[in-house]
C-alpha cells in the first residue's frame, strides 16, 4: 500500500478509469436485480445511504436490527458477486477464500455514515476490502475504543482500502461526500463496495 492510516492499508488510484467504469457497469446490473433500499435502524430512523448486496449474504437493517440475510428484502436471492470484484479481492488480500458479501453502499447528495465498527461477522480474522467509486468522500478512522482521537482522509474514485489485523475493528465512517466531484455514476454520487467474509 502507498499509505497506512491507523493500520488501514490505502491503495490510492488502484483502479484506473476503465477499470472503474467496468465495475460500475457490473454494479448497475446488481442494482437492477436487487434495487438499493434506504434501511431503517432498529430505532425506526432511515439511514441516508441506500444499500443492496451481492453474494451469499447481504447486510440488512430494519426495526428488528441489523444482520446478514440470504435474500433481498423483496425475497429474491442476492445476485452473485461480479467476477472483476472477486478478482480485485484476491489481488489485494492474497487469500484463496472468496468473500461471502459484497455490500453496495450508494451515497446520493447529502448521504453519510456515522462512526461505527463492523462486527456482525463471525471471524474478525478475515480482512475487509473497500472500493470507492464516483464522488470523493471524507473517510474518518478512529481507534478500537469508542471516543478516542480520529484521522480523516479523502477517498477518491478508484481508491481501495484493506482493513485487516488490528485495523479490522477500528471505528470508521463517512463524514460527507463532495457532490459533483465525479461523473462516473449515473445520477451522481458515490458507490462504495465493502467485501467481507461473513461466516
Ligand atoms: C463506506 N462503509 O465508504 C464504508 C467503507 C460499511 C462502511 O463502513 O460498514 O458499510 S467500508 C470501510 C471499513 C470497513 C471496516 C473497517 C474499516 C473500514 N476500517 O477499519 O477503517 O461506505
Ligand atoms: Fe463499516
Amino acid at each position: 500500500p502507498a499509505l497506512v492510516v491507523r493500520g488501514v492499508e490505502v491503495f490510492p488510484g488502484l483502479l484506473d478509469p476503465s477499470a472503474q467504469a467496468a465495475l460500475v457497469a457490473e454494479i448497475a446490473a446488481v442494482m437492477a436485480a436487487a434495487p438499493p433500499v434506504q434501511p431503517e435502524t432498529r430505532f425506526g430512523r432511515k439511514m441516508s445511504v441506500r444499500m443492496t448486496s451481492a453474494g451469499k449474504y447481504g447486510w440488512v437493517s430494519d426495526r428488528r436490527g441489523y444482520r446478514y440475510e440470504t435474500q433481498h428484502p423483496s425475497g429474491v436471492a442476492w445476485p452473485p458477486v461480479p467476477a472483476p470484484v472477486l478478482a480485485l479481492w484476491h489481488r489485494v488480500t492474497g487469500l484463496d477464500r472468496a468473500p461471502d458479501c459484497c455490500l453496495v453502499n450508494l451515497y446520493r447528495e447529502g448521504a453519510k455514515m456515522g462512526l461505527h465498527q463492523d462486527r456482525d461477522e463471525a471471524d474478525f480474522g478475515w480482512p475487509i476490502v473497500s472500493v470507492s467509486l464516483g464522488d470523493e468522500a471524507r473517510f474518518r478512522i478512529g481507534g478500537i475504543e469508542r471516543g478516542g482521537p480520529t484521522d480523516s482522509l479523502w477517498l477518491k474514485s478508484g481508491d481501495v482500502l484493506v482493513m485487516g489485523g488490528a485495523a479490522r475493528l477500528v471505528h470508521h465512517g463517512i463524514d460527507r461526500v463532495r457532490g459533483g466531484s465525479s461523473t462516473l455514476i449515473e445520477g451522481g454520487g458515490r458507490i462504495n463496495l465493502t467485501l467481507r467474509v461473513v461466516d
